[in-house]
């Protein structure tokens, strides 16, 4: 069986409201694209990127993936999440705000690279606000290029104190 990770983030109301709001609703369509075997905490993170905005929050959840799943029709799942919590990507800034990111980290022990798609997710081991949560739920996962735990990509990060905050403590899916 498969696990995808995948990243979510929200710092902008939607529809359903807040970006917490936003991110558990969320989380019930993902968990009808397949069950979802774990999620991390929900934590709060000064913005990467473009620092003019609202803090993140961020979480990682691991998928558990049907058969028939391709990485493809999964990218194309979750872009349809997305556009349901009114994300309007020719709207808005790149590293800018949003109502709802949801970014495919990894596919199994796939390694991938087309134009839309690329696998393990490029920035992975760049980013506190996805290392932290993606470490909290699995610590001992590889990754698929450099062989390293996640728990070790997090180590060589140099954290600064406030960067990324836990807001609550992970449960299973509400
Ligand atoms: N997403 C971005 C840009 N910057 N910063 C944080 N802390 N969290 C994010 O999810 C994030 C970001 C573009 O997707
Ligand atoms: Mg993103
Ligand atoms: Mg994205």
């Amino acid at each position: 069986m498969k696990n995808a990770f995948i990243a979510m983030g929200s710092n902008l109301p939607s529809h359903v409201g807040t970006p917490a709001e936003t991110l558990f609703a969320a989380l019930h369509e993902l968990s009808e694209l397949g069950p979802i075997v774990s999620r991390s905490s929900l934590y709060c993170t000064a913005p990467i990127g473009f620092e003019n905005q609202p803090a993140f929050l961020n979480a990682v959840i691991n998928l558990e993936i049907p058969p028939q799943i391709t990485p493809h029709i999964l990218l194309r799942e979750l872009l349809r999440i997305e556009r349901n919590f009114g994300r309007d990507r020719s709207q808005e800034q790149p590293r800018g705000p949003r109502t709802l990111d949801l970014d495919l980290l990894l596919f199994g022990d796939l390694v991938l690279s087309t134009t839309d798609l690329t696998l393990p997710h490029p920035r992975l081991h760049e980013r506190a606000f996805v290392l932290v949560p993606l470490a909290e739920i699995a610590p001992h996962l590889r990754h698929p290029l450099n062989g390293a735990t996640m728990e070790q990509l997090l180590k060589k990060l140099k954290l600064q104190s406030g960067q990324v905050e836990c807001t609550e403590s992970g449960t299973w899916y509400r």
